[in-house]
């Protein structure tokens, strides 16, 4: 059976483009989200996140009449599942949107239909959604008991684009498929193959699950060593930029770059789930989350020795800059900023900061005495700290700098 509906729960970012790229092939999409806001605005071809080009798609599969947003899901040939799945105490994952997006499609299932998980998850939970879906549906069978020969096909497809790329990614990236049987991963290898440029590689769910899981932890890893060397070089007086450029030029090394954490809704999640199954396994990619969110704190410190460092030469309060809130460079995005952590600490105990952010118009609520300002007054300031690598300050002058007491998270001015 052809695919030419689709329901995608969730519509983020990761669930608005995917909804965005399907309509834009010509396929029946119904996007749902609980949030009336967004669906308000999806629906006058208007969009409530930051992504590139993302506008202009919307608005032109809305008006082609290809894209509904509702806050309920319809019938459909296949689902997607791409709602969040944040960590809860102690670093457990919480499940509980997803669990509630299953839920929800449950009542408009019917045979023949795909249901794809794309939401980063624990291994295991692609089958436990086709047990929930079982206990809410036993007039239809599905693949955890019934193998190839199921009503309902269920696979997991983990989203691995980046975000600021998430147009172009979604198309040309390869894309890992898991289904709970193989008839499942065929069947959601057509539903993938409608968008995707790239390879579509045939893998079982728990696999598939475990990749996504895997990338991003080899990746938070990578970083925690550049942490770690930045902070090792402060200690030695080396300038950790010069020597991982240097490190860089042996043909099998390849250093990423220090920052003030990590942040974002992924690198700094996804390695829990690993860690919350296999605990006693899972020592260093452990290591690695608590030295990435240790960095915030040590940049906490350099920032207080440099507030006393200009009080002591000056003999006077300095007034500090913070350019730069979001997660990384030219992205919006504010969730699990380090750079966000860092203002809201400083935020009521340093009279005279103010936070430059050229990609939020409103500052986050959490702010309370740090206001945000353009980028010409916050460079009036006697303290300019560096905390994302946006383009805006990458191109400020050595001139701008010269007489300011700096602070360069990323290294971007060196
Ligand atoms: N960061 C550093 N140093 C670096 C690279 C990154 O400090 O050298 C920091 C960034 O500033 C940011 C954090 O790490 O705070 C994460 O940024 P990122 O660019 O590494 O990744 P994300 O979170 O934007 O997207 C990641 C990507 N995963 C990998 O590269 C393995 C993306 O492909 C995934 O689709 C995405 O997670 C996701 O949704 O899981």
């Amino acid at each position: 059976m052809n695919i030419s509906s689709v329901c995608v729960i969730g519509l983020g970012y990761i669930g608005l483009p995917t909804a965005a790229v399907l309509a834009s092939r010509k396929v029946r999409v119904y996007g749902v989200d609980i949030n009336s806001r967004a669906v308000d605005s999806i629906n006058q071809g208007k969009i409530h996140i930051v992504e590139p080009d993302l506008d202009i798609l919307v608005h032109s599969v809305v008006n082609e009449g290809y894209l509904k947003a509702s806050t309920t899901p319809q019938c459909a040939d296949a689902f997607v599942i791409a709602v969040p799945t944040p960590f809860k105490n102690h670093f457990q994952p919480d499940l509980s949107y997803v669990e509630a997006a299953a839920r929800s499609i449950a009542p408009f299932l019917a045979k023949g239909n795909l249901v794809v998980l794309e939401s980063t998850s624990p291994v295991g939970t692609t089958e436990m959604i086709s047990s929930l879906l079982a206990e809410m549906r036993p007039d239809l069978t599905f693949p955890h008991t019934e193998g190839v020969s199921a009503d309902i096909s269920i696979a997991y497809c983990p989203e691995r684009v980046l975000p600021g790329h998430i147009l172009r990614e979604l198309v040309h990236n390869a894309r890992v498929i898991g289904g709970v049987s193989p008839s499942c991963t065929e069947r959601a290898t057509e539903l993938y193959k409608l968008f995707v440029d790239g390879e579509c590689i045939a893998t079982n769910s728990r696999t598939a699950e475990m990749c996504k899981l895997t990338e991003n932890s080899f990746r938070d890893v990578n970083i925690a060593f550049a942490n770690e060397l930045s902070m090792i070089c402060d200690k030695l007086d080396v300038n950790v930029w010069e020597l991982i450029k240097l490190a860089n030029r042996h043909p099998r090394v390849n250093i990423l770059q220090p920052g003030p954490g990590v942040g974002g809704h992924c690198i700094a999640v996804d390695p829990w789930f690993i860690v919350a199954k296999t605990p006693e396994e899972s020592r260093l990619i452990k290591t690695a989350r608590e030295v990435n969110d240790f960095k915030p704190q040590f940049v906490i410190k350099k920032i207080n020795e440099l507030q006393k460092k200009f009080e002591s030469e000056k003999g006077k309060a300095p007034s500090i800059a913070f350019l730069g809130l979001a997660f990384k460079a030219n992205i919006d995005d504010l969730r699990e900023s380090p750079a966000l952590h860092i203002v809201e600490y400083f935020d009521g105990k340093l009279p005279d900061a103010v936070a430059v952010e050229p990609n939020i118009q409103e500052p986050p609520k959490s702010l309370k005495h740090i206001k945000l300002v353009g980028m010409e007054q916050g460079l009036n300031s006697d303290i300019i700290v560096l905390l994302v690598d946006h383009t805006e300050f990458k191109q400020l002058s050595k001139e701008t700098l010269r007489t300011k007491f700096v602070l360069d998270t990323r290294g971007a001015w060196v």
